[in-house]
């Protein structure tokens, strides 16, 4: 059959723009005729020249519109001028097997087909987002660049005949326009194993998981919530490390994540916190949609913030085998996480770099080979094997460093606090907010603390006063490409390095949600109850925002 491009003409959507991480709306909004397909030609079209001849990566979380949003990617690469597409069987890749797969391959870059950690199905969530040749998601100027193609779009190009069934593994070849274009549909799982094993020591894992150097199996309860993550798990951990078949639950990627909220936090992965609280566990995890985040949890659902273990990973780097052979170069965190890793980086003399929330902001570090581990305070930990946080590698990362200390997750958290002291840390969000009230909030709060008399201010309650000693709304310079990222959250600091941090999400898909960060360091007070330690700056942090009297909530929708 001759295959012939189609060029259609069209008229721009409102809206097109990327948040945190791609552009997240309602499946309803995506299926909009031509909505889809608008936004795609203008990621195609944000490449510009580089895009002939390309090799790029498709593939996504397997929630609801994943594999026909593929199918449909894969037509318009083909009538753009892409030479090559590596595809995940059924469109299934994660977002970590995605940077990899780009890196691996050398790829101009990959478009992911994931809402990451918001709900799934007909009526839910669905995203797209292009990552660049470093594997990374596309930084700021690039996706502004995508947003303004997105204003002014004419017209796209696709094949409509073009046969394609991705549901086989292999390599389909079609000839466009007298030039090859390949398509070849790769098992989902395959490099990303292959890739972990480079970077941990199996072998050593295997015998720890499985009880044989310890004389007992690791109890472990690893939930995929239905997403992405299922079936790597299933190759690492049960035929990898040789753990017992009930290690892990709900490893079968649903379109609609089988109604979870795959979010892996306090509120949304209750099923396992109260399973791991009830029974007889070393260690829970849990992971989101797309398998980029991860929460671990220790006996008896012992939780560890992910601004601790960020710190404990870094503490511990040097016994996971990737880390003894590259060497261990800078830490980063995102603003909003608490500042647990930048005592360790001190302590071992290291650069420690504070970027805005999003991953975007690590991967010119990275590439610059300054940063080699970094996370972010939303149950993201990752480091410079790839250029998206990694849900799996996390878990791979504590169990390395289970194994080597030969402590509980409880202990080594207390050792890690009776050395460093320990970041109290909470983050409340406020789900669907009215966005108007929201915007107000913000604003009238900026106007109040960026006055010059907020300075030296003192808040008290109870016994514990705290004074204001930097508050702004954050900028951040790159330090290798000098962009500026300005207005990434609102910031009180005070002089004992307490903080309140508040922003707007950037990932929602409609409203506002508010999220309000608190964070406050205590040298030898460690075995506090974190939300009685905290409890005077929310409230402080309420008075300041006058956030129920704009949102009209009380309470937080979850707390972390
Ligand atoms: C949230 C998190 C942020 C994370 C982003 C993408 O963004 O706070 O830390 O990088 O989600 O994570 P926001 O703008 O809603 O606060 V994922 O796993 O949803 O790609
Ligand atoms: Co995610």
């Amino acid at each position: 059959m001759t295959l012939n491009i189609q060029t259609v003409i069209t008229t721009p959507y409102e809206g097109q723009k990327p948040g945190t991480s791609g552009l997240r709306k309602k499946v309803k909004v995506f299926t909009q005729t031509n909505y889809t397909e608008n936004f795609v030609q203008c990621i195609l079209d944000a490449n510009g020249a580089a895009l002939n001849g390309s090799t790029l990566v498709v593939g996504g979380d397997g929630r609801f519109y994943c594999k026909d949003a593929a199918e449909l990617i894969i037509r318009m690469c083909a009538a753009n001028g892409v030479s090559k597409l590596l595809v995940g069987q059924n469109g299934i890749l994660s977002t970590p097997a995605v940077s990899s797969l780009i890196r691996h391959n050398k790829a101009l870059g990959g478009i992911v087909l994931t809402a990451s950690h918001n709900p799934g199905g007909p009526d839910n969530d669905f995203g797209i987002k292009f990552n660049c040749e470093n594997g990374g998601p596309a930084p700021d100027a690039f996706t502004n660049n995508i947003y303004q193609l997105s204003t002014a779009i004419k017209d796209y190009k696709i094949i409509k005949e073009l046969q394609i069934d991705i549901s086989n593994i292999g390599v389909n070849n079609y000839t466009i326009g007298g030039k090859t274009f390949v398509v070849e549909v790769i098992d989902s799982v395959a490099n990303y194993v292959r890739h972990m094993k480079e970077i941990f020591d199996f072998a050593k894992l295997r015998e720890y998981v499985s009880g044989k150097s310890t004389g007992k199996p690791l109890k472990m309860r690893i939930d995929s919530m239905n997403g992405v993550t299922g079936a790597y798990v299933r190759e690492i951990f049960l035929n990898s490390l040789g753990a017992a078949e009930n290690c892990v639950v709900h490893t079968i990627p649903l379109p609609d994540f089988g109604g979870l909220h795959p979010d892996p936090n306090l509120t949304y992965a209750k099923d396992l916190v109260e399973t791991v609280a009830n029974g007889d566990y070393d260690i829970g995890a849990a992971f989101d949609g797309d398998g980029d985040r991860n929460m671990i949890i220790g006996s008896k659902a012992f939780f560890v913030t992910p601004s601790d273990s960020l710190a404990v990973i870094a503490h511990y780097l040097n016994c996971i085998p990737y880390f003894q052979k590259n060497g261990i170069q800078g830490f980063a965190r995102s603003m909003p996480t608490a500042s647990a890793v930048d005592l360790v980086g001190k302590k071992l003399g290291k650069e420690v770099f504070e970027v805005p929330t999003g991953w975007k902001y690590f991967g010119n570090l990275m590439d610059a080979g300054r940063l080699c581990l970094c996370g972010e305070e939303s149950f993201g930990t990752g480091s410079n094997h790839i250029r998206e946080k990694d849900g799996i590698w996390a878990v791979l990362a504590w169990l390395s460093v289970m194994q080597h200390t030969g402590k509980s997750i409880e202990d080594i958290l207390k050792n890690h606090w009776s050395i460093y002291g320990r970041n109290y840390f909470t983050r409340y969000d406020y789900e669907e907010c009215e966005l108007e009230p929201c915007n107000e909030m913000m604003s009238t709060m900026e106007k109040n603390i960026t006055i010059a008399s907020f300075i030296g201010k003192v808040y008290t309650r109870g016994d514990k006063s705290y004074k204001v000693k930097v508050a702004d709304n954050f900028s951040y310079t790159d330090p290798v490409d000098k962009s500026i990222a300005n207005k990434q959250g609102l910031r009180i600091v005070f002089e004992d390095g307490s903080r309140i941090v508040m922003r707007l999400s950037g990932t929602g898909s409609s409203g506002a949600t508010v999220r309000l960060y608190i964070d406050s360091y205590e040298r030898d007070n460690v075995l506090g109850k974190a939300s009685e330690m905290l409890k005077p700056l929310i409230d402080i942090a309420l008075e300041i925002s006058e956030l129920p009297k704009f949102t009209g909530r009380n309470a937080p929708t979850v707390i972390t």
